[in-house]
């Protein structure tokens, strides 16, 4: 399994699973999550509205729409509370939990944003180390998923996941 690291608007970049930083209602908001739904158009939030809400550090898969995706997979990250709440367990839960939706779609590409690192305020250089941990773990058994590409927003994320991904 290849991991990329890359700088840009998830929105744009053709993918099959997109992964949207949704919140638990499932029913859009600002960040990465505003963005994934203008670019979806307003069927998706019809269809989000159908799933009754997800769990934090939990899952779940919807058409892409508009989107140049086969599937949006949406998590809602963990807000950080200080990191005595499980918060670093629910972010490895988040990414495992999206890259076994993948799998089961039999997704080969899939984006993730930096999930949780906007205004859930997660640590940014502790989150990317924990992406790219649990995403390398849990390829590493994937027959579909061949290519997981971390899309960062802004120069500093990047280099928190080039340096993740160098360190392990
Ligand atoms: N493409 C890639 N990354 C983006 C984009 C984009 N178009 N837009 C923002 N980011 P955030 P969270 C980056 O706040 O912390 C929403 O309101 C952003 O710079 O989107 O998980 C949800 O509904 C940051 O690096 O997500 C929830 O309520 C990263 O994406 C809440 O925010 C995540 O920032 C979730 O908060």
């Amino acid at each position: 399994m290849e991991v990329k690291i890359s700088l840009g608007d998830i929105t744009k970049i053709p993918t099959d699973a997109m992964v949207n930083a949704a919140n638990t209602s499932l029913l859009g908001g600002g960040g990465v999550d505003g963005a994934i739904h203008r670019g979806a158009g307003p069927q998706l939030l019809e269809e989000c509205q159908t799933l009754n809400g997800c769990r934090t550090g939990s899952a779940k898969i919807t058409g892409a729409y508009c989107l140049p995706a086969k599937y949006v997979i949406h998590t809602p990250g963990p807000i950080w509370r200080g990191g005595d709440y499980g918060e670093e367990e629910l972010l490895s839960s988040c990414y495992r939990k999206c890259m076994e939706l993948a799998e089961q779609y039999q997704c080969a590409h899939v984006t993730f944003p930096s999930i949780s690192t906007g205004v859930y305020r997660f640590p940014l250089e502790k989150a990317a180390s924990i992406a790219v941990k649990t995403v390398l773990e849990t390829g590493k058994s994937m027959k579909y998923v061949k290519r997981v590409e971390f899309v960062c927003f802004d120069g500093k994320t990047k280099r928190a996941y080039e340096n993740a991904v160098n360190v392990k």
